[in-house]
């Protein structure tokens, strides 16, 4: 998988060459290209951004900057070559990648949606600053085949979509075959199984410590009783944590034992 992720303020993505993620470009299973947005500006004050048409408050990011970076990462060629192939084909151009344009006003991104990035073979994320990045843009790349998405990481306002790409990012390449050592940790953690059930509480050993004992059952050796105990557990924090969760369960999920909660 290649990852391009455009920003101006690249060094925020310093930290993912450090642990797992450096780990998994040295294994060969990504690559990752950081980009300065800047790098695309022509003006001498390398201006990416403008006042927002309408009047209100902040800047909003310039689409032609925005569309230059975007064409050569996604291998698009210049306008006017295009003009001239549209006479021969009318297939699409450039890279097979999915765009992805962080956004505090976009669907929530959640581990299906990481579950399908992680199926790509190619990524593009553009972070925005300021107001955001004009609104034409995704529109535009869509309009030209691309498949394109825009994310909320959550119900709260960051300064920009370095954190919420970030985000985006570890959650999308944990998932590639390959990057975990151990795939069932993959399987069985929270919002990922056919559910979506928040997960059981884990426990190690001493089997008392400060007086607080584990659950006795864990200890049984009956794992029968465990896996009942831990299914249990997971229905009775998802009710009180995530009451949408289960109003959006499958009803057909659920085993005879689950009916008492
Ligand atoms: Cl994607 N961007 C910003 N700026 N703030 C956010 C967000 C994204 N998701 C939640 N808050």
């Amino acid at each position: 998988m290649l990852i391009d992720i455009v920003s101006v303020f690249p060094e925020y993505f310093d930290v993912l060459n450090l642990s797992l993620l450096g780990k998994a470009q040295e294994k060969g299973l990504l690559e990752f290209r950081v980009h300065n947005l800047r790098d695309w500006t022509h003006d001498v004050h390398h201006s990416v951004d403008d006042t927002p048409v309408g009047g209100g408050a902040g800047m909003v990011m310039k689409p032609e900057v925005w569309a230059q970076c975007l064409d050569d990462l996604l291998d698009i060629p210049p306008l006017e070559d295009i003009a001239q192939a549209d006479e021969q084909t009318s297939e699409k151009r450039g890279s097979n990648a999915i765009l992805v344009f962080p956004n505090p006003s976009a669907p929530t991104f959640t581990q299906k949606d990481a579950t399908e990035l992680s199926h790509a073979d190619h990524l593009v994320f553009g972070c925005g600053r300021y107001e955001g990045y004009d609104g034409r843009l995704p529109a535009y790349y869509a309009a030209q085949g691309f498949d394109v998405r825009e994310y909320s990481i959550g119900d709260y306002v960051l300064n920009g979509g370095e954190v919420a790409v970030s985000v985006m990012v570890e959650a999308t390449t944990r998932l590639l075959d390959g990057f975990m050592g151990n795939h069932d940790s993959i399987v069985e953690e929270s919002y990922t199984g056919s559910e979506g059930l928040l997960e059981h509480r884990q426990y190690t050993k001493p089997a008392s410590w400060r007086g607080m004992d584990v659950p006795e059952i864990l200890l049984s050796g009956h794992h029968a009783n465990i896996d009942r105990f831990r299914r249990d557990e997971e229905l009775r924090r998802t009710s009180a944590i995530r009451p949408d969760i289960i109003a959006r369960l499958d009803c057909r999920a659920l085993d005879k034992k689950d009916r008492k909660f």
